[in-house]
C-alpha cells in the first residue's frame, strides 16, 4: 500500500507553507503503507500537470492533497471539490481566472473518496483539532481537488484533501501528527 501526500509551495507573498513543511517529518512507513511526499506549485495550470505526473510515477493507492487555509484555526478535510476556478489573487504564474470552468464538460462537484467520518473520528480521538469542510474555495486548492477526483473517482482510489491551518494557530508537529493519523486511517482499510 502506498499514500501520496502533497503538500503546497508558499504563495500569496508568504515565507513557507505549512502544507507542505509538515510534510518534511512523515516517516516513511506508517502501520505498513510507504509514504510518499511532494510538493505541487501554487499555479492553476501547472499543479494538476505535476499532480498527473505524480499519480502515473508513483501509482498510489490512496491520495491526500493538503494546502493552507490561513483564515483556519483546525484541519478541515473537504467533503467536495467543483469545476470552478474565481480567484480573488494572482497564482504564482500571476493568472486571475475569474468565473472559469476547470474541466469543460465534466461534472459540476466531485466528492471527496477519503473517509472522511474516520479520519475525523480519528482526528479527535487523538485530541486535535478538525471539522469538516463544506468548501475548499475556488483557488488553486479547490482546482488540484477537483482534478484528483476527476482522476480518482473512476478508479474508486480513495483520494481528497485536507486544508490545515496557519503554524500560528496550530504548530506544525500536531499538523504532522494529524497527517500521521490519516495515514493510520487510510492503511487499516
Ligand atoms: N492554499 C491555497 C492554494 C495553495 C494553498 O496552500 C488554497 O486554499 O487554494
Amino acid at each position: 500500500m502506498k499514500i501520496l501526500f502533497t503538500g503546497f509551495m508558499p504563495f500569496n507573498g508568504g515565507p513557507t507553507n505549512p502544507s507542505y513543511d509538515c510534510l518534511k517529518n512523515m516517516p516513511q512507513t506508517i502501520d505498513g503503507a510507504t509514504i510518499v511526499t511532494a510538493e505541487l506549485p501554487v499555479v492553476f495550470q501547472a499543479a494538476p500537470q505535476a499532480l498527473r505526473a505524480l499519480l502515473e510515477t508513483h501509482q498510489p493507492d490512496c491520495v491526500v492533497c493538503l494546502g493552507l487555509a490561513a483564515d483556519r484555526k483546525k484541519i478541515t478535510p473537504e467533503k467536495v471539490g467543483i469545476n470552478f476556478a474565481h480567484a480573488r489573487i494572482p497564482d504564482n504564474a500571476g493568472f486571475r481566472p475569474v468565473h472559469q470552468t476547470l474541466i469543460p464538460g465534466g461534472p459540476d462537484a466531485y466528492f471527496s473518496t477519503l473517509p472522511v467520518e474516520k479520519i475525523l473520528k480519528a482526528l479527535d480521538q487523538a485530541q486535535i483539532p478538525a471539522d469538516l469542510s463544506l468548501s475548499a474555495g475556488s483557488y488553486v486548492c479547490n482546482c488540484i481537488l477537483y482534478h484528483l477526483l476527476s482522476w480518482a473517482t473512476p478508479r474508486t482510489i480513495p483520494a481528497g484533501f485536507i486544508h490545515v491551518p496557519p503554524e500560528t494557530e496550530m504548530p506544525l508537529e500536531q499538523v504532522t501528527q494529524a497527517m500521521i493519523q490519516v495515514a493510520k486511517v487510510l492503511a487499516a482499510r
